[in-house]
């Protein structure tokens, strides 16, 4: 019988952890290291719908538990795991805990779950004790074997365990119905005695997995432990069974016992305390007279909560006369080594950060683009060119410089399938790519033919226009370097069919804006170059770079070195980048919506020579 052949746990027990949660795992694993375990007493996690591995320190190492997707296969996975830590919900608890009992490794099953129906834990009792398995809860923080093996959350913190000596064992056996309890008896039984031997919260519902009795049965099997604590409470008749227990001289160690809720009385009418079993029935279940029997059974029973603590220090400086307990040699722990956001957050560490960011955070009740929060942003009605100004430039911009951006970002939206970027688009959707390959493919023909000469334009003309060149001057001057006058020129428009967008964008701006010097000059430049070629025309590159120069100088909220370093890093081929995203999306779509087959270009359209 699992529960008369005493120890539910060594030194080298381990267990299966239903259900991810990352902080009771590492805190099991925290005492493991504490105790000195060499092995990690979760061998696997059972995370349904999901496998592969888990990072979690052992001590100051790293180590990957595995994780699997189902009960069985994390059977058979780790067949030395014994136990099995539930911490599924009050929903699924019971359906998950009667499949782990039916495995046939699985020994132990603690619930951790508060809440599950009733019938179904009497059917995991029935189940349990017909094949010689151990419940633990539900409603339980778990148990620990100090030195050994710990459930969950059990003991708390490092630090309690620590305070509690819990790494080591002692001689003390203990077993309550509350889990929060449990800590506080913890560190009362540590005070007193040489420590716990193992502890047991058994939960606080009604019907328990196992009962205080069973518990105290198992206890008084294991050598290593010379007293008992027990610390029931009102409701339910359970403290009864370990009543006959002692009557029946079947406990040959001293127990020491407090039944909690004396203070019950007091309520006129009856009282749910926290636990589903924790109400005052009859006067049989009230603690006064549950505390009364113990004590007629033989049990220490003190007058008070507050004399349990002597009456423990009392039976165990006994035991010492009797040379029953030999104290046991203190040891010291090794050092958890702390979380570093724990250790930041007390202050006793600091820790350069890897990244610094200044437009966005989204660490408040509402993420915020340069210190606006999203609710002004959509009350105020802030519009896209309102958000590129906050992200792009870290400031708000008056109406018409969003309202320019937005038309900027409007009108380079698409311009048909034949520009290098749709084209691009179109092939990899029609290869079969996903959206953001066949985005990125298109994406990545900006540049200085194409789309992405906003930003040279911008750093030519105004170099120009501040050193005071003549278009000719300026115009020759890049021919003699060789270089391309960019924002000028287009495949498709002639001086005598303009871009349209260009035209749109002229007018705008000379109507809103304060000044628009830098485009005027543009024009200028125009003029002399399609006297050279008809194809010389501004192109819309060149109509936005130079109004861009316009918005930061003629607007005011820019300084000098601002609009140098905007110009240098190389902003604007971004309005580009951003509007044409719109129409390569749409491209995407539109191929994949008309079931466009791969796309093979015609040997026709290709000179083939040597
Ligand atoms: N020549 C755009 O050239 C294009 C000259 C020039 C001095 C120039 C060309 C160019 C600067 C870059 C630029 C943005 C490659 C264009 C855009 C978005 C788009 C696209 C769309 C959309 C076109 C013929 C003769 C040659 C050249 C000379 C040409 N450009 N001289 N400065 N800027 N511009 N790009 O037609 O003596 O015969 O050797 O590089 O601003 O991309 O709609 O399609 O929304 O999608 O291929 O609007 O202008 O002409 O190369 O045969 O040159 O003119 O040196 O002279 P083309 P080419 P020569 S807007």
């Amino acid at each position: 019988d699992a529960m008369a052949t005493g120890q539910l746990f060594s030194k080298t027990t381990q267990a299966l952890f239903y259900n991810y949660k990352q902080l009771p795992i590492q805190r099991m694993l925290d005492f493991d290291f504490l105790c000195g375990r060499e092995t990690p007493s979760v061998a696997g996690i059972i995370n349904p719908g999901g496998d592969g591995f888990q990072k979690l320190f052992f001590g100051q190492e790293e180590i990957a538990i595995p994780v699997h997707s189902a009960i069985n296969a994390a059977c058979a996975a780790h067949p030395t795991a014994d136990v099995f830590i539930n911490f599924a919900s009050f929903r699924s608890a019971a359906a998950s805990s009667l499949a782990a009992l039916k495995q046939p490794t699985i020994r132990v099953v603690a619930i951790i779950a508060e809440g599950v129906p009733e019938a179904d834990t009497k059917q995991l009792i029935a189940y349990a004790r017909a094949n010689n398995k151990v419940v633990i809860g539900p409603a339980t923080v778990g148990g620990i074997q100090a030195g050994a093996f710990k459930i969950g959350d059990t003991a708390g913190t490092i630090d309690n365990i620590i305070q509690c000596r819990l790494y080591r064992p002692g001689s003390v056996g203990f077993v309550s119905k509350s889990g929060g309890m449990s800590n506080e008896l913890y560190n009362t039984i540590a005070r007193v005695t040489d420590g716990i031997y193992e502890g047991i919260a058994i939960g606080g519902d009604v019907f328990p997995g196992s009962t205080l009795s069973d518990h105290i049965l198992r206890f008084n099997n294991i050598p290593q432990i010379k007293m008992m604590v027990v610390l029931g409470e009102l409701g339910g008749r359970d403290e009864y069974s370990l009543v006959e227990a002692l009557k029946q001289g079947k406990v040959n160690k001293p127990v020491v016992a407090w039944v909690s809720g004396t203070c019950a009385r007091l309520f006129k009418s009856e009282v749910q305390f926290g636990h589903a079993g924790a109400k005052s029935g009859g006067e049989l279940e009230s603690a006064q007279a549950k505390n009364q029997a113990l004590r007629d059974a033989g049990a220490v029973v003190p007058t008070s909560y507050e004399a349990f603590e002597i009456s423990i220090k009392e039976t165990f400086d006994k035991l010492i006369e009797e040379g029953k307990i030999t104290p046991v040699k203190e040891v010291k722990p090794p050092q958890v080594p702390e979380d570093l956001n724990s250790a930041i957050k007390s202050g006793k560490v600091r820790a350069p950060t890897h990244v610094i960011s200044t437009i966005s955070d989204d660490r408040g009740e509402e993420p915020c683009y340069a210190g606006v929060p999203m609710s002004s942003i959509v009350e105020q009605g802030y519009g896209v060119g309102d958000v590129i100004s906050l992200l792009w430039f870290k400031r708000s911009l008056p109406r018409y410089c969003t309202q320019f951006i937005e038309i900027c970002i409007m009108l380079c939206a698409d311009h048909g399938p034949c520009v290098s970027g749709a084209h691009n688009t179109i092939v990899t959707a029609r290869a079969g790519k996903d959206l953001v390959s066949s985005l990125v493919s298109g994406l990545l023909t900006i540049g200085p033919r194409f789309g992405g000469a906003v930003d040279d334009a911008a750093r030519y003309f105004k170099d120009a226009y501040d050193r005071s060149l003549t278009p000719y001057e300026f115009v020759e001057g890049m021919k003699k370097k060789g270089i391309r006058v960019p924002g000028i020129g287009h495949r498709i428009k002639r001086g005598d069919n303009r871009d349209k967008r260009v035209e749109l964008l002229q007018k705008f701006a000379r109507t809103h804006f304060p000044s628009t010097k830098y485009m005027e000059y543009a024009v200028e430049v125009e003029t002399y170059t399609l006297s050279k070629a008809n194809n010389l025309v501004m192109n819309v590159d060149g109509a936005i770079g130079t109004l861009f120069l316009d918005l930061l100088a003629g607007s005011g909220l820019f300084t000098k070195p601002e609009i140098d370093e905007i110009v240098e890093i190389g902003y604007l081929n971004g309005l580009f980048v951003l509007a044409r995203s719109i129409g390569l999306i749409g491209h995407t779509f539109d191929q994949k919506r008309l079931k466009q087959p791969l796309y093979r270009h015609p040997w026709e359209d290709v000179l083939y020579t040597k």
